[in-house]
This record gives structure tokens, C-alpha cells and sequence, in this order.
């Protein structure tokens, strides 16, 4: 399947460069003029989360260029097994061939378009159009069309692809014609980290959509920083150390113990990560790359096994071939979607996709051993308990977000040191904008 679709073909470059004296009449204006003279350091002005035409740049400029992580190997274990996932207006099959490959195609028929597969995961044997039943391989080859014209060739109406890449069990997938080429430095990176959790031998515990009522960079921004973490997660603070993000100097007093307690638990995880053969040190890449990233593995608070309250193993069956469940968190951002965390037992992965310029969905995946025995090894309430009232929380304090910088009064605030996180996942979007719509620094105002 060699068909792709150009998803940018309708994006104007805006060419407000050079327009420095010219009123701001039209909404491209507006937008230029914005991306244009973006503030270093400070929130994002109220359009960037509140205007629909904005949003529509970033899909654009955005979703329709970037990797963006769809799934894990474990949600699609079979041959035929599939995920769809819908992206501003495309919608995309994830589907496991019968080879085992993993292949992404555009859900729309090669007949008259309509969308092939309504539901978001299943399994088939073939992809069958509901309209006229035009049947696609998993493959995405054209093996049925009934009856046609002597000179119709099959091969020329496989289904659209989509770019793929698998990453140590982890999907991504681009809707660019030519995707940024930089995922293969990524993934040569991180991989060594995660390949060890073995994703292929996870199964899929649960999963939980939550539509926020935010902007999706509001939901992004919110997860890049532990600010709001000592106040908002009682639970998540358990175990996650409220100092994230912060320089040891600038470590508040009352975090101090906090601290004391994380370099303790920093000594045993490294000799624990050291004899099973786990890298810990930090990549930081957040921005000045069309796919930034940033992996590190680190000591989590109480029993330092897990994302439980008193922080012991939410599944008795460790993954891979661990020796002891006392690994930390190996944490992984990437922008523009997601965020991971891969712990001895378990592991949740996030995908975020916008809806609107006012919704966003939230995926949340918990993954065990294969083996693992509901009932026996785990209990999905036990497991998820943490990390859903994370969500829950952190879906508040988002539509806090979007009400406040929706109101006339609202101006952008100064971000502070351990928010610096934030800075980089906005930098990082700003610079995709300025890339993609013609836009350079300070040029347009
Ligand atoms: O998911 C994360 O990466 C964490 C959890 C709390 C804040 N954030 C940095
Ligand atoms: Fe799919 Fe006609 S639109 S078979
Ligand atoms: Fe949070």
C-alpha cells in the first residue's frame, strides 16, 4: 500500500512575514501575528486554547505532521486485531497483519469513501466496507470488489497508508506525506530503556477514556509539570515525589524531607536498576526537534515498587525478567500526545487527541504480564486506583484552566523554574507552528 494522502494539502502558509504595519484585519493575521511574538517564559495568549481557527492550525501543523503515539502492541495481539483512532478529520485502522506486522491505513473506502470500520478496536479477518462490501486485506490490498468494469485493476485501489513505527511495543504513527525522520534517532534512544518492561508480553488490565473539557494544550501543559501535584494528588503523591521538576537548590523547605527520602530511595533503585541491566540516566530533548522527547528512570516514594498507595506491586507477576519490583518509574514524554510510565509490574500509557478546540480525550492503558491472573496476581481497581484519580483530578484543575483563560480578564502568566517543563512543550509547539505556517520570530508585529 503505497497511496498517501497529502493531510496537508489544504494549509495556506500564512505570509504574514514582513507585514509588521499592516492592520491585523483577517484571522490569519491574528494567528501570525501571535505565533509571530509569542512570549519565552509565559503561558500562551487566550486564542491559542479558546479560538477555533487556531485549533485548526493545530491540527494542521500539529497532528497532521507529527508521530503521534496511537496504541501499544498489547491492545492489537492477534493477527487481524485492530484499533481505530481518530485524528481532527482523518481516522486512522491500526491494524496487526497476518504476518504480525503492525499497519496503519486511512479508514476510508477506495470505492466511494465511506469509513470502513466504525468501531474503535475489534478483529476481523478482512477489513469489509459496510457500504458496498469492497474487502481489504489487513495488508490493506483491494481482494474483493465484486463485479467491475474489464480495465478495473484491483492494486491500484488499496487502502491509503499511514506511517508507522513501532518503538520497543509502543505505536506511533504520522499522517504527514513525509514524516519527521528524526523518529529513528528517538527510537535508537529509548528503546534500550524500555525493551526490558517487554510490552509484547503485556496484556491490557484496563482502559479508561476521559473527555476533558480543556484545550488539548492545557491537558499537555498540566501533565509536563508536578506543581499542582503536593495540592491536587493525594494519592499520586504516595509515591511520586512532589520535587519533580525542581534544581536541588531551589528545592522548597518543606520538600526537603520529601527530598531526603528520594535520594535514599535513588541509592537502592540504582543498584537495582545496575544488576538488571536498566538505563536511569535522563535524555532531554522537549523541543528544537520536530519529535521531542524526554526518558529518565527514577526512585518512587513508600515501597518504590508501583503506583499503589502504600507504593507495593498493583501485580504480583513482574515484567520481563526483573529480579525485584523495586525499579522506580521509568517515565517517557513524548510531544505532542503522550506520556508514559514503566514500573516493574505495570505499565500506563496516555494518548491524548484534541476534539475540538474545547474537548480533549484521554487515554489511559494498564498494562500487566501476559500470565497475569485477574483476581489472583491483580485486582484492576487496586491497579488503577492511583492513576484514575490522577486523571480525575487533573481533569479539574484542566477546565479550571480553560474557564480561567477564557474570560477577557485573562493575560498569560510567567511560568516558574520547575514548571520548565512547560516551557519546553510550548516552545517545542510554537516552533512547529512557526514551521509550518512561514512564521518567524518577531517578524509579524
Ligand atoms: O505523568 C507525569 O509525567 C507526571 C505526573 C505528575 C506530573 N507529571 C510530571
Ligand atoms: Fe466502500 Fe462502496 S464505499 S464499498
Ligand atoms: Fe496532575
Amino acid at each position: 500500500t503505497t497511496a498517501e494522502p497529502d493531510m496537508n494539502a489544504g494549509a495556506t502558509a500564512a505570509s504574514a512575514a514582513g507585514d509588521s504595519s499592516a492592520a491585523f484585519a483577517g484571522p490569519t493575521d491574528r494567528w501570525a501575528h501571535a505565533v509571530a511574538t509569542r512570549v519565552s517564559g509565559h503561558s500562551l495568549e487566550a486564542p491559542f486554547y479558546t479560538d477555533p481557527g487556531f485549533y485548526q492550525r493545530d491540527l494542521e501543523a500539529v497532528f497532521y505532521r507529527s508521530w503521534i503515539f496511537a496504541a501499544s502492541v498489547a491492545e492489537i495481539p492477534e493477527p487481524g486485531d485492530y484499533v481505530t483512532l481518530d485524528v481532527g478529520r482523518a481516522s486512522v485502522i491500526i491494524i496487526r497483519d497476518d504476518d504480525e506486522e503492525i499497519r496503519a491505513h486511512h479508514n476510508v473506502c477506495r470505492h466511494r469513501g465511506a469509513r470502513l470500520l466504525m468501531e474503535s478496536s475489534g478483529s476481523v479477518g478482512n477489513i469489509v466496507c459496510g457500504y458496498h462490501q469492497w474487502t481489504y486485506s489487513p495488508e490493506g490490498d483491494l481482494v474483493h470488489a465484486g463485479v467491475q468494469a474489464p480495465d478495473f485493476n484491483p492494486a491500484c485501489f488499496s487502502l491509503m497508508s499511514v506511517h508507522v513505527k513501532v518503538i520497543a511495543g509502543l505505536i506511533f504513527i504520522c499522517l504527514a506525506k513525509d514524516a519527521p525522520d528524526d523518529i529513528d534517532d528517538v527510537a535508537a534512544r529509548i528503546a534500550p530503556y524500555i525493551a526490558p518492561h517487554a510490552l509484547e508480553r503485556t496484556k491490557v488490565a484496563f482502559q479508561e477514556d476521559i473527555v476533558e473539557h480543556a484545550n488539548w494544550k492545557l491537558v499537555m501543559e498540566n501533565n509536563r509539570e508536578c506543581y499542582h501535584c503536593e495540592a491536587g494528588h493525594p494519592e499520586l503523591t504516595c509515591t511520586f515525589f512532589p520535587t519533580y521538576g525542581y534544581r536541588e537548590d531551589e528545592i522548597p523547605k518543606r520538600l526537603r524531607p520529601a527530598h531526603d527520602r528520594y535520594l535514599a530511595a535513588e541509592q537502592l533503585l540504582s543498584v537495582n536498576a545496575d544488576r538488571n541491566g536498566l538505563l536511569t540516566e535522563a535524555i532531554e530533548e522537549l523541543s528544537g526537534r520536530p519529535t521531542g522527547f524526554r526518558i529518565q528512570r527514577e526512585a518512587l516514594d513508600g515501597a518504590g515498587e508501583s503506583y499503589t498507595k502504600d507504593g507495593r506491586a498493583g501485580s504480583r507477576k513482574l515484567l520481563g525478567e526483573f529480579d525485584t519490583p523495586v525499579l522506580g518509574r521509568l517515565s517517557l514524554h513524548v510531544q505532542p500526545n503522550t506520556w508514559f510510565h514503566f514500573l516493574g509490574d505495570h505499565v500506563v500509557t496516555f494518548s491524548l487527541v484534541p476534539l475540538g478546540v474545547d474537548r480533549t480525550l484521554l487515554r489511559t492503558t494498564w498494562l500487566v504480564h501476559e500470565d497475569a491472573e485477574e483476581g489472583v496476581d491483580y485486582d484492576v481497581p487496586h491497579l488503577t486506583e492511583v492513576w484514575h484519580m490522577t486523571n480525575e483530578q487533573d481533569a479539574e484543575l484542566c477546565v479550571r484552566a480553560q474557564m480561567g483563560v477564557s474570560s477577557p480578564a485573562y493575560v498569560p502568566g510567567p511560568y516558574a523554574p520547575h514548571e520548565y517543563q512547560v516551557e519546553d512543550f510550548v516552545a517545542w509547539y510554537i516552533e512547529r507552528l512557526r514551521a509550518h505556517g512561514g512564521i518567524e520570530a518577531g517578524t509579524a508585529g
